[in-house]
């Protein structure tokens, strides 16, 4: 077998050793203890190395093609994980510029994320501001009648309270600490910039004047839900010079959450069938109420009063619902008014707290009638312009003495006057 004997000697492979025999065998299992190539270098490493491969029952071609194999598959698999990494390193690179894309539009239309959040490095405070809008107001003071006039005129830029973009805006306005009046613009349906061009007067002292502080509050109204604070002013007074008429803009502020104690608040439905002079007044339920009791609770009764030109008329109460914050009643009243005295009279609805031992207490109060004001007048309007349908609504609590003191009640009606007219 001459070919493969040459193939052989080809491929110079020191293991492979042909005999003289016409037949070629391949030694696998007997070695040449001295090999030609071991007399070329005197390197222990390498003859080490040398006898190494001589122990593998393998021909020398295959085991350099393996460990060439080998070292080949290494490399791939050392770029493939570089590759993988680059590109995982890259695309977390793109993720990250993306998130940053569509974060930062956010953060410029709402700021309130920097509210709920601060960064104490990236705070901008000047931007709250100018995302609840402001508020073009005027005071002035009269000294002769010591009667202080807080004009609302206008607001632009309001913030967008309601689902399509914009706000149903109206202004509450007060002076503290007294807090005996509280008057509230008209409602203007979906605008960002109403025009209110309202003027109230507060009957006070010059000397209380200059200790209070006037309270702005832009509400958005909601028909079926709480009304949100837009933003608010609040100005001292004692800051202000008297001596002209002052009117200026000013940023809406984050409204003060430590000075508006919560009553808590009652829902109602009003019915009013003017044929038959009958006014119903369903008490439904309340919610939040102060806690009165020495265990965290209250338990609580309505009282439904009726005034005729000021005067206490009617009262009727629903029944003690114990140990709650959030009672639910569901009782009907009706009155017997007529048409003509629907126009003179005033609903008083308040929350009283039940005690067995000690007097029953206050919780909270508001009146309704043509002499209300804001959400309470808005009802009662409803009602008069909706004869025979039930209107219902949720109320905010006041406190009782800030009731009785813009109601100013007189004793009660003579019999007489509650006779037919
Ligand atoms: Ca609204
Ligand atoms: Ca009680």
């Amino acid at each position: 077998m001459p070919a493969i004997h040459q193939l052989i000697r080809n491929l110079s492979d020191p293991a492979v050793s042909v005999t003289g025999h016409p037949t070629v065998t391949f030694q696998y299992t007997t070695f040449s203890t001295t090999p030609t190539y071991t007399n070329t270098t005197s390197n222990p490493a390498a003859d080490l190395f040398h006898n190494l491969l001589d122990k593998i029952p393998l021909p020398r071609w295959a085991v350099y093609t393996i460990i060439a194999c080998a070292i080949l598959l290494i490399v791939i698999c050392c770029l493939c994980i570089c590759a993988n990494c680059c590109c995982k390193n890259k695309k977390r690179r793109q993720k990250k510029k993306k998130n940053e894309k569509i974060n930062l539009p956010e953060v410029n239309k709402n700021t309130t994320t920097a509210l709920v959040q601060p960064d104490v490095a990236g705070v901008d405070y000047g931007s709250t501001k100018q995302d609840r809008g402001k508020l073009l107001y005027s005071l002035e003071y009269n000294n002769a009648l010591s009667e202080l006039q807080v004009g609302i005129k206008k607001a632009s830029d309001l913030k967008a309270m309601d689902l399509g973009g914009s706000s149903d805006p109206y202004v509450k306005v007060y002076i503290c600490p007294e807090k005996s009046k509280t008057c509230e613009t008209k409602v203007f349906r979906n605008t960002l910039n109403p025009v209110f061009n309202e003027q109230f007067s507060y009957n006070i002292s010059k000397s209380s004047l200059l200790k209070s502080t006037a309270v702005m509050k832009v509400f958005d109204f909601n028909r079926f839900g709480k009304h949100n604070i837009i933003g608010e002013l609040r100005l001292q007074l004692s800051n202000v010079d008297w001596n002209h008429v002052l009117e200026e803009w000013q940023d809406l502020a984050e409204p003060a959450k430590f000075e508006d104690e919560e009553l808590g608040e009652i829902c109602f439905s009003l019915r009013y069938v003017p044929t038959v002079g009958k006014l119903t007044v369903v008490i439904l339920e309340a919610k939040n109420l102060k806690k009165m009791d020495i265990g965290g609770l209250s338990d609580p009764y309505v009282k439904v009063q009726l005034a005729l030109d000021k005067r206490k008329w009617k009262k009727r109460k629903t029944s003690i619902k114990k140990k709650t914050l959030n009672p639910y009643y569901n009782e009907s009243f009706t009155f017997d008014v007529t048409f003509d005295q629907i126009q003179r009279v005033n609903l008083v609805i308040s929350v009283w707290d039940h005690d067995a031992v000690t007097r029953n207490d206050a919780m909270g109060k508001i009146f309704l009638g043509c002499d209300a004001t804001g959400n309470q007048l808005r009802h009662w309007a409803d009602m008069l312009s909706n004869p025979r349908r039930p209107v219902a609504q949720w109320h905010s609590l006041l406190l009782a003495e800030q009731v009785n003191s813009t109601l100013n009640l007189k004793k009660k009606i003579p019999l007489r006057d509650k006779l037919p007219l």
